[in-house]
């Protein structure tokens, strides 16, 4: 590429994502957790690139000057033309360089650069669509900024990452003016893929059959398609986030994924094994509470023979597989009753939708509950006082000590009675906190209606759908997601379309056992490291290879034998699933990242690993600066499948080998005939 030999070894890299100290979805919490891993390997030479919002940037970023004279004069020479940036330290566990560009100050030059980027790429953009004009304006800042950036440092490469198609359109930009950096774009879904699985397609059979052009057109999505489908054909490496996420953006964006980066956390180990069971407990306790307040006059259940079941993401009805939980639950409800089971489960859904505020239910029964229990503690108070005051005066003699009853007034009795005549309820509890936006028409609440789960007494399965965030200053439910998924008993997540899965992975390393589906990347990872995942605690439904009324079977039957296990064995479970934390750790999983940068700094200077003669030589020294990942950093007991040398992402090596198959794991896709051809066995709403 370049004329001067750049300096690959202390390589620099820039990190880009629309994520960066802005908080949307699940890549905030990828860029954020990998912080750390990447700060251990680069130290100052990283810095991650994202747009400016002056709403949270102040609370994210540290502000300072650049020390690197070249980034310096590069930031200079762009506010000198009206771009607005701010430079600093995000306030995050390994504190990194960050850069934040605003859009805005350069708005103003948006149709000059549609104009371009159609007679560049022959990419389209229409007027109107504000993600696309915020990609466009940014992926202009970025590229503009890395062009500056190494025309003016020459010695050293310059690695430049990106996550995701609003982040993405910088690569065909620098790929166009031959900026002599090297690019890895990741993806983290296909916008193609996500709106195929919405609808009602049957999707991972007929990968290989879409139109793709005539499918975005179809949805309004044609010109954010070319963006993201130029993105991972200009880019020097390409990834995703899973091996079934590869196959999909190899059929959808007609280019085969070099590797995959599977996700990972930042795993906190506790000194003791059980801390984190202690946690658990008393988290459950705060959900005992609310659960107190929103069953008030129909709790009939014992709170120690009640488990708790959650899902929790964005509102993606189908994706994520909500329709299949609410069926299972209701299968769940009937072999419970069936079996005259005497356990409760209480099944959480947690999804932000459109809301207008609590509903006043809500707030009454956690305000009865508190005011009984207030209540309660000033009787005891002067009960206490008064049986104190009976006791000191009774000299020694024990005989007199009347029923404990007797201490109580008349105005105590009075005030009890008017309590706990307050949790008289004529309606059953309800079903969500919230006043829905357009209740009518709410597909959750429309397929509780269906599977009629309506919290009555006779039902051992309750619902309660949340639909917000959770936050410990919440007046309802007042936990953080964290706090909640571990006072939780069991995370579904049955998803259909799920490039990775935080959430099913968030439950394992807080020792909460999940089930998810080998439709997930995450599943996908768990089963190929994993030779018997549900002994673990790690419950995979198989959603490809059966039919869809053999898969909710095979869900419900899972939540039921969870359901009927002793509290022993589900000490146990937890402690199983906790265990497993390390193969998520980015401490282990950061050296598919450096695989990648690897590959793309071997791409782009070939001369400078392979030497003048084409023999690989050079690079000899060069590791990855980490551990290998199996099977030493493991606990024993879980078997796993990989031996020594690989590592889960299999960076370089999966275009060479995945050849031949028709997925990344030489595993067939495909439902039978007959299932093809039943489709649903329960309404979609
Ligand atoms: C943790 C605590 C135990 C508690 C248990 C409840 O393990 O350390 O003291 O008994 O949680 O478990 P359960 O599955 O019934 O919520
Ligand atoms: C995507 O977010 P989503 O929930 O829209 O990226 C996440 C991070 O890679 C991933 O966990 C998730 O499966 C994808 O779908």
């Amino acid at each position: 590429m370049s004329e001067n030999k750049r300096d690959v070894k202390n390589s620099l890299l820039f990190e880009c994502a629309w994520e960066v100290a802005n908080k949307v979805g699940g890549i905030y919490t990828v860029i954020k957790t990998k912080v750390p891993v990447t700060v251990s390997e680069y130290g100052d030479r990283y810095c991650l690139i994202g747009p400016l919002s002056y709403k949270t940037a102040p609370m994210e970023v540290e502000q300072q000057e650049p020390k690197d004279p070249h980034l310096a004069s590069t930031l200079e020479s762009m506010r000198n033309v009206g771009v607005k940036a701010l430079y600093g330290r995000w306030l995050i566990e390994g504190a990194p360089h960050v850069l934040l560009f605003d859009t805005g100050s350069q708005y103003s030059r948006l149709d000059e650069w549609k104009g371009d980027l159609w007679n560049l790429a022959g990419i389209p953009t229409p007027p109107n669509d504000h993600e696309t004009n915020e990609t466009i304006v940014f992926g202009y800042i970025v590229a503009w900024f890395l062009g500056e950036y190494v025309a003016r440092q020459l010695g050293t490469a310059v690695v430049a990452h990106f996550h995701e198609w609003q982040a993405g359109l910088a690569i065909p930009l620098l790929r166009k003016r031959h900026v002599d950096v090297t690019t890895v774009f990741t993806t983290h879904a296909t916008l193609l893929g996500r709106y195929l699985c919405a609808g009602s397609v049957d999707f991972y059979n007929n990968l290989q059959y879409f139109d793709v052009d005539h499918e975005a057109g179809k949805r309004g999505i044609y010109h954010r398609y070319c963006i993201e489908r130029s993105s991972a054909h200009c880019a020097d490496v390409f990834t995703t986030v899973s091996h079934i996420t590869a196959y999909e953006a190899e059929h959808l964006l007609k280019r085969k994924p070099d590797g995959v980066l599977p996700n990972g956390l930042n795993v906190v180990k506790f000194q003791a094994m059980h801390e984190f069971q202690n946690l658990h407990a008393t988290a459950k306790s705060k959900i005992n509470e609310f659960v107190r307040g929103h069953f008030y006059g129909h709790y009939d259940f014992d709170l120690d023979n009640t488990l708790y079941f959650f899902t929790a993401g964005r509102y993606e009805y189908r994706n994520k597989g909500v329709d299949m939980f609410i069926e299972a639950l209701a299968r769940l409800n009937y072999r419970l009753k069936r079996s005259n089971s005497k356990t409760t489960v209480v099944a959480f859904i947690i999804m932000p939708a459109a809301t207008h505020s609590y509903t006043i239910e809500a707030l009454k029964g956690q305000a009865v509950v508190k005011q009984l229990r207030d209540t309660v503690s000033e009787i005891q108070n002067r009960l206490g006082t008064r049986l104190f005051e009976h006791a000191i005066r009774s000299n020694g003699d024990h005989a007199t000590l009347p029923a404990p009853e007797k201490f109580l007034s008349e105005e105590d009795k009075v005030l009890l009675k008017r309590r706990i005549f307050a949790l008289k309820r004529n309606a059953l509890p309800p079903i969500t906190t919230h006043n829905m936006a357009d209740d009518a028409n709410d597909p959750i609440l429309n397929q509780i209606r269906r599977v009629q789960l309506f919290n009555s007494e006779a039902d051992r399965v309750k619902i309660v759908f949340h639909p917000d965030f959770l936050n410990s200053s919440n007046p309802i439910l007042g936990l953080d997601y964290e706090e909640f998924v571990r006072g939780c008993h069991l995370g579904v997540f049955p998803s259909y379309y799920e490039p990775w899965g935080y959430t099913p992975a968030e439950c394992t390393v807080m020792g909460i056992p999940s089930i998810t589906t080998n439709l997930s990347g995450f599943g996908c990872f768990m089963q190929d490291l994993i030779e018997r995942p549900q002994d673990e605690g790690c419950y995979i439904v198989d959603r490809r290879s059966q039919s869809v009324e053999d898969t909710v079977n095979q869900l419900t039957d899972n939540m039921f034998t969870f359901s009927n296990k002793t509290r022993r064995q589900r000490i146990n479970q937890r402690n199983r699933v906790e265990r497993l934390s390390p193969l998520l750790d980015w401490k282990n999983l950061g050296i598919e990242y450096s695989k990648a940068r690897q590959l793309a700094l071997r791409r782009a200077y070939p001369d400078s690993f392979y030497g003048v003669s084409g023999l690989e030589g050079e690079d000899e020294e060069f590791d990855f600066g980490m551990e290998r990942m199996m099977p030493n950093s493991v606990p024993a007991s879980p078997r796993f499948r990989m031996s020594g040398i690989a590592t889960p992402g299999d960076i370089g090596t999966l275009t060479e080998e995945a050849l031949g198959t028709s997925d990344y794991r030489g595993q067939a896709w495909g439902l039978t005939e007959e299932d093809e051809e039943e489709g649903y066995p329960f309404p979609l709403v």
